[in-house]
């Protein structure tokens, strides 16, 4: 299956190349899939991240269509440190397709996005901290990252325009990304070079794969006001199957683009039952992002979000996260990540510190090099440096001072 997605992006390479004739031709930017403003402000689902970050993978014009591909196929050695460390080999990646058909006074537009990550097995990989969902739909995964859903997004878009700078649009999706959280991790600049997953991820944008979205915004200018309904229910351990429940769940977002270097959002949404584990429980989410894209080096994007989970039962807890990269030089890349997330679900009812909170803090330092670049797809090899800061009540478990990394070798469209 890693070989199948390869081939899948070696067999858009050729089109990427036969394009880039097309593309330095293209002087006038591609309109988004939500209204007229540039292409660049769109990021996962419906969210938006700056209008100046620079494009992503490789797009071609037809008469009508525009299609864009973009994905990444990373192999990663994993070595979480300390007593609950584990050191594993695993794989993660992401293959995204848009189109958009230009209409007299809107646009049409489809997206699909697919993943290998279930090839990592159910209890994916092994990462210190992490919590959120489950293998075996009986145990909470702990200390490890879930993968993520063969199939990510399947969505169609409409958008009309209103006035010169002003449109209204829906958003259907099985699976989508309901109007919550700042653009996801995978998709935000100053963080897809990282390869591992956010442990702030079930505060800000665990949302981003939904099973059964439907959204409908108005943009006014660089301001954006979307509703949402969507099935609340995080994916279940199956993650090649497709999961159809009610649009039980809420979410609204108001984002803003000040100017081209920055995007802000804050949004709100109630998920009814998100956990298979705890299915009375409810959850209301507030999450609040900024992202500012420096106009130094190739590009430099940082990302602060503050995600709060305030659940039906027991006490709300709050996430930070603060990432930032920059494209150094043409090949090489820089990345850091840290966060402070307050967790209650490091431990299992049969352990004495269960259901107690714990102010977890974790700094990640990394970078990528792009050795080789062959028909649009760029090579590179990677390394990521993690340690934590947690009370010492956790030594006994995680050990005074575990330290992780991982090595990685990255194919990018
Ligand atoms: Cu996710």
């Amino acid at each position: 299956m890693r070989y199948i997605l390869i081939a899948l992006l070696a067999g858009a390479a050729p089109l990427a190349g036969a394009q880039e004739a097309a593309q330095t031709a293209m002087a006038m930017p591609m309109a988004g899939l939500y209204g007229s403003y540039p292409m660049t402000r769109e990021g996962s689902g419906t969210s938006w991240q700056p209008d100046s970050t620079p494009m992503d993978g490789a797009h071609q014009m037809g008469e009508a269509w525009m299609t864009m591909e973009h994905g990444y196929l990373t192999a990663v050695h994993d070595d979480q440190g300390g007593p609950r460390g584990a050191t594993e080999n695993f794989s993660t990646s992401m293959l995204m397709l848009m189109a958009r058909r230009e209409l007299e006074d809107g646009a049409f537009g489809a997206r699909l996005m697919v993943s290998a990550d279930p090839l990592m097995g159910k209890s994916g990989y092994p990462l210190l901290f992490q919590t959120g969902e489950t293998a075996n739909g009986t145990d909470p995964l702990i200390d490890r990252q879930h993968p993520h859903d063969l199939l990510m997004e399947a969505a169609l878009t409409y958008s009309r325009n209103l006035g010169a700078d002003s449109s209204a649009f829906v958003y259907a999706g099985l699976p989508g990304e309901p109007a919550l959280g700042p653009n996801a991790f995978m998709h935000r600049f100053s963080g897809m070079d990282n390869p591992e997953a956010p442990l702030s991820h079930h505060w800000l944008d665990s949302t981003h794969i939904s099973w059964g979205v439907l959204t409908a915004g108005y943009v006014l200018g660089g301001l954006k006001l979307e509703a949402s309904a969507f099935n609340g229910r995080e994916p279940d351990e199956n993650r090649y199957n497709i999961e159809v429940r009610a649009l039980d769940s809420y979410a609204v977002r108001l984002s803003w683009n000040p100017s081209p270097a920055w995007s802000l959002q804050g949004s709100f949404g109630r998920l009814a039952s998100p956990e298979q584990l705890e299915p009375e429980v409810s959850v209301r989410r507030t999450t609040f992002s900024a992202s500012y894209n420096a106009p130094v080096a190739r590009w430099w994007q940082t990302t602060l979000a503050f995600g709060r989970n305030d659940p039906s039962s027991g006490e709300a807890s709050d996430a930070w996260l603060l990432e930032s990269a920059a494209a150094v030089t043409a090949s090489l890349t820089v990345f850091a990540r840290y966060e402070h997330t307050a967790k209650d679900e490091l431990f299992l009812p049969d352990e004495p510190l269960y259901g107690r909170t714990f102010n977890i803090q974790k700094l990640s330092i990394g970078g990528v090099y792009d050795v080789a670049r062959f028909a649009g797809i760029r090579f590179g090899i990677g390394a990521l440096l993690s340690g934590y800061a947690y009370p010492s009540a956790l030594d006994a478990s995680y050990g005074a001072h575990p330290t992780s990394f991982m090595v990685f070798a990255r194919a990018r469209l």
